[in-house]
């Protein structure tokens, strides 16, 4: 690959496996890299591939002429690499994944510095960079304008989403977007433990009807979004929490006969019952959400 003249400048900070993936979406693109990391051996690939190997981050980030891109372990390593860095009018873009108070502190700390700071949550592997066709994103907020800046840039390893100015909000909705996976995760590992002892069932076809199953259920997130903000759990109900309460008490008989500990359901399913003693069965699963805040 070879730098194009047009292409803006990368520093990247950070070659560990998505680090790694990073850069080379951004020297397959044509874009001049330069590339820093703590242990300097995983920048050996990347220097025959044509990126310039800094010798210490604070030569890097002095020298960066575009962007500073940050993908390290946690928000701890950002701090020990960018200490001592002049960052004065630098653009720095963290795609470290951080909480969203971390993010946010991120923010007024990079201000303080004189610096403009984009967060970035990556939502994808490093095998899907560089691959549109995989389907893979990286959700951006902070500053704006410094996102319409290199937009470009960052739309080459995976679709670009900015969703806010408020720093926090990139790492709010990648926690959100992971938090549902990990209770699809439990759904998912649920339904393999009940067919796991029935000798002619076929695993491949029960997880291509999940794939199927679970993606149209996932669309009933918008009627929980409608219901939330107009206050009405009632409205466009199509499965109400009485019905659904009702059906829960067959899902537990079945997991008992096939010798299946229920642990991954109940906690939610004893949500639904609260709300249905409550007295609001007529709703759907929008009122769920009030009895898991904390006040
Ligand atoms: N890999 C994935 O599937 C996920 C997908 C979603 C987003 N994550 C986040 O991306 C960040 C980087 O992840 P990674 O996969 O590149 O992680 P590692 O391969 O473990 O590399 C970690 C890099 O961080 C460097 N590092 C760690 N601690 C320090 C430190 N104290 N000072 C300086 N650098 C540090 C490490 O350096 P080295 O060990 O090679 O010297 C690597 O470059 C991450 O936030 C994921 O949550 C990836």
């Amino acid at each position: 690959d070879t730098d194009t003249a047009d292409k803006t400048p990368v520093t990247l900070l950070g070659l560990g496996d998505m680090g790694t993936a990073l850069a080379r979406a951004w020297r397959a693109a044509g874009h001049p890299l330069t590339v820093w990391n703590r242990t300097p051996q995983k920048a050996g690939p990347l220097a025959e591939e044509g990126a310039r190997v800094a010798a210490t981050q604070t030569e890097a980030v002095a020298s960066a002429d575009g962007p500073v891109i940050l993908c390290l372990l946690d928000d701890a390593s950002v701090d020990e690499v960018l200490d001592g860095a002049d960052l004065f009018g630098k653009d720095l873009v963290n795609l470290t994944t951080s909480t969203p108070a971390q993010a946010r502190r991120r923010a007024r700390w990079a201000e303080k510095r004189g610096a403009r700071l984009l967060d970035g949550g990556i939502m994808a592997v490093p095998p899907m960079i560089g691959r549109p066709e995989t389907g893979g994103y990286i959700l951006y907020s902070g500053d704006r304008a410094l996102f319409e800046r290199h937009r470009e840039l960052l739309e080459v390893p995976a679709g670009a989403k900015f969703v806010g100015e408020d720093a926090g909000h990139a790492a709010l909705h990648d926690i959100a977007l992971l938090s549902a996976m990990t209770g699809m995760f439990a759904g998912i590992t649920h339904a393999f433990a009940l067919v796991h002892e029935e000798k002619d069932l076929d695993r491949a076809e029960l997880a291509s009807l999940l794939v199927e199953w679970l993606g149209a259920m996932a669309g009933s997130a918008h009627e929980i979004a409608d219901q939330l903000a107009s206050g009405d759990y009632t409205e466009g109900v199509t499965s109400n929490l009485a019905m659904m309460t009702a059906g829960n008490d067959t899902l537990l008989a079945s997991a008992e006969d096939q010798s299946v500990d229920p642990r991954l359901l109940t906690p939610y399913m004893e949500l639904m019952s609260r709300r249905v003693a409550q007295g609001h069965g007529d709703e759907g699963l929008a009122g769920l959400v009030t009895l898991i805040r904390r006040e």
